[in-house]
This record gives structure tokens, sequence and C-alpha cells, in this order.
């Protein structure tokens, strides 16, 4: 992973690598039965900035409803955070709800944002420094669920994680497992976490959240083929696709797909691939869960769930654990 918080440094074998990893990832969704794209594909920047508009959609309740959780316990989720804690938030973005807990943390020395959308990293960094500015801000840009190794100088700090916005719900449950025990090593010894996690709803609400009427989703969905088509020429006719939010019941989340509108072959990277009249590409997963599903996930990955609030109507929750035992598998 590249450490982006000093930008003197371009890194072309580290674009090639990513854009290689890329190819590979399209390569390889494109062929399985069911076409599939992995969703951290959908952050560049014209992607994080769609997300950001989505947060402000009034269908799109995550990121109201969490931020009210946050400001009103506040306190409590700080915590005793302890002079001389590092606080490491996985999939920051714009960092916007990282901002109640500095605020409430004053006592933190360095700030590591980790988040593939360099441009979301690059806005964050600039806000944060200008409004905290004895804050050591280290972003790292990179894939939090790829190898993430921080700071050396901080090996030995404690360290609280901070994983918002229910970005948890965007793997299946088995990786989510997987990823909170890698964030329990990231963390270790004695790491604590803070996860936003998203609870089981009625379907209208969730369609709407994931399908709203002004288009903003449909637009942050299809931007996944416009990013393909930017990086390996216009192989794609969008308005042969269409956006589409499916609930899927027995695996309790909202599926982001794109319709194929017509028998279509696309020529990409060397392969054709065909397309069928209603075939989709699945680009995202959105887990939800109930308060007691995910504290018991989150003990199978070696946690301790301690306390979790939600707001009045039930919608999302936020989840306190600390580590049960530090650094073990
Ligand atoms: N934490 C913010 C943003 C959530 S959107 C909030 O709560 O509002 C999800 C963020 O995670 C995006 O900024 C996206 O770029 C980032 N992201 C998604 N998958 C990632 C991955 N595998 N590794 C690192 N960042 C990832
Ligand atoms: C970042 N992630 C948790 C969002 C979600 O709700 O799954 C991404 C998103 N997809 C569609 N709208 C928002």
């Amino acid at each position: 992973m590249r450490p982006a918080g000093r930008r003197t440094e371009s890194a072309p074998a580290s674009e090639a690598g990513e854009e290689e990893a890329f190819a590979v990832a399209v390569i390889d969704g494109l062929s399985a039965a069911q076409k599939t794209l992995p969703c951290r594909y959908l952050y560049d920047e014209r992607g994080s900035e769609l997300f950001e508009q989505i947060t402000a959609l009034p269908e799109y309740y995550p990121t109201r409803t969490e931020t009210a959780i946050l400001e009103a316990h506040v306190a409590e989720i700080a915590g005793d955070s302890g002079a001389g804690q590092v606080l490491v938030e996985f999939g920051s973005g714009s960092s916007r709800k990282t901002e109640i807990l500095l605020e409430a943390m004053p006592d933190i020395v360095a700030y590591i944002p980790i988040d593939v959308s360099d441009s979301a990293l690059d806005e964050a960094r600039c806000r944060l420094a200008a409004r905290f500015p004895e804050l050591d801000i280290r972003p790292i840009h990179g894939d939090f669920s790829g190898e993430v190794t921080l700071p050396a100088d901080l090996h030995f700090s404690r360290k609280i994680g901070f994983f918002p916005g229910s970005t948890i719900g965007n793997l299946d449950r088995g990786e989510a497992r997987g990823l909170l025990k890698s964030f329990r090593k990231i963390l270790s010894p004695h790491g604590r976490l803070i996860v936003g996690v998203d609870l089981l709803k009625s379907e209208e609400t969730l369609r709407l959240a994931y399908d709203d009427p002004t288009g903003v989703t449909a637009a942050f969905n299809l931007n996944i083929v416009t990013r393909i088509n930017q990086a390996f020429g216009q192989a794609f006719a969008l308005d042969a696709f269409r956006h589409e939010a499916r609930l899927n019941r027995q695996e309790g989340r909202i599926e982001m797909h794109l319709v194929s509108t017509r028998d279509q072959s696309v020529d990409l990277l060397g392969y054709r691939f065909t397309f069928r009249r209603g075939e989709t590409i699945h680009t995202e997963n959105s887990h939800k869960y109930t308060i007691d599903g995910f504290r018991t996930l989150a003990r199978s990955a070696g946690w301790l769930p301690e306390r979790a609030w939600t707001d009045a109507d039930g919608l999302f929750s936020v989840h306190e654990l600390t580590s049960v035992r530090p650094g073990a598998d």
C-alpha cells in the first residue's frame, strides 16, 4: 500500500500494478457465470463525488442516521482515549464522521485514513489539517482488505479503529469475518473498534435508499462502466445498461446490478463478453444485520462486543468492539 500523506512522490510502478489488478478483476468478473465487478472499483474520483451526493439524499438514511448516533453518544464512543493514541479509519471517504470523533478525542496524536480513493483521501486530509492543525495525518492509499502496514513509528501506540458507513455490509458474511479478524491484528494489542452497521428493515425503505428517484445511485452504479471505458477504451455503450437495486431476502442484503437492455457483445482487453438482454453485472452487495447478528459475527472474529448504540427508529447501529485475544488469529 502506498502512503498518500506526502504526495510528493509519484509511483508509476504502483499505478501500473493497480491498473493491471483492475484489468484482471474486470476480466475475471465478466467471465463468471453471474457477471460481477468488485465494488471497490465504484470509487474513482467521480464515484467518490457521486457517493457524497448519495449521502445527502433524503432516501439514503444511513449517513444522517449514523451521524446523529455518533453525535448523540460521542462522549461514550470516544471513551477514555488516553494520551498518545492513534485513530485508524478503514474506508474513510470524506472523513466527515471522523470530525465528530476527533472533536471529542483531543488526545489523539495521529489519524490514519485508509481508502482506495486518492481524491477522497486528499480532500479529507486538506480539510482535517485546517481544522485540526496539531493532528498528524498519515493517509494510506490502498485496499483495507489487503496487507495494511501502519507507519513503523506508530507501531507501539494504542490504536482505535473506526469503520463507519456500514461499509462492512459490502462484504459477504465470510469476508466480513475475515476482515474483522485482520483489523484485530492491525489494531493489536488491545485494539478497540467502532463499527457502523446498517440494520434490516422494510423493503420499501431499502429500495428507495438504493434506487432514488433522482437517479444519483444509478449514476454511481453506472460509473463503474465509465471507469472501465476510461481505463481500457470505450468498450461499453452506457445507454445499453440500466441500474437495478434488488432485495435478496435470503441473504439479507440489497444488491446493485447493471442490467443489459439488449443482446450485445463488448470487446474489452482482448476478450469478447456477450450479454443477453436482461443479463446483469452484479456490482455491489449491501448486507443488513440485526444487532445480535452483528455481535455474533464480531465474536466469531475474536472481538468482544461491548456497547451498541442505535437510533429511535432502529435504522442503524454503531458497535464498540474490544480485542479478546490481542494479536491472536
Ligand atoms: N466512511 C465514509 C465513506 C463510506 S463509502 C462514510 O461513512 O460515509 C465507502 C468508502 O470506502 C469509500 O470512500 C471507498 O473508496 C472506500 N472503500 C471501499 N472499498 C474499499 C477497500 N477495499 N479498501 C479501502 N477503501 C475502500
Ligand atoms: C459504502 N456503502 C456502505 C454504501 C452502501 O450503502 O452499501 C454504498 C452505496 N451503494 C449504493 N448506495 C450507497
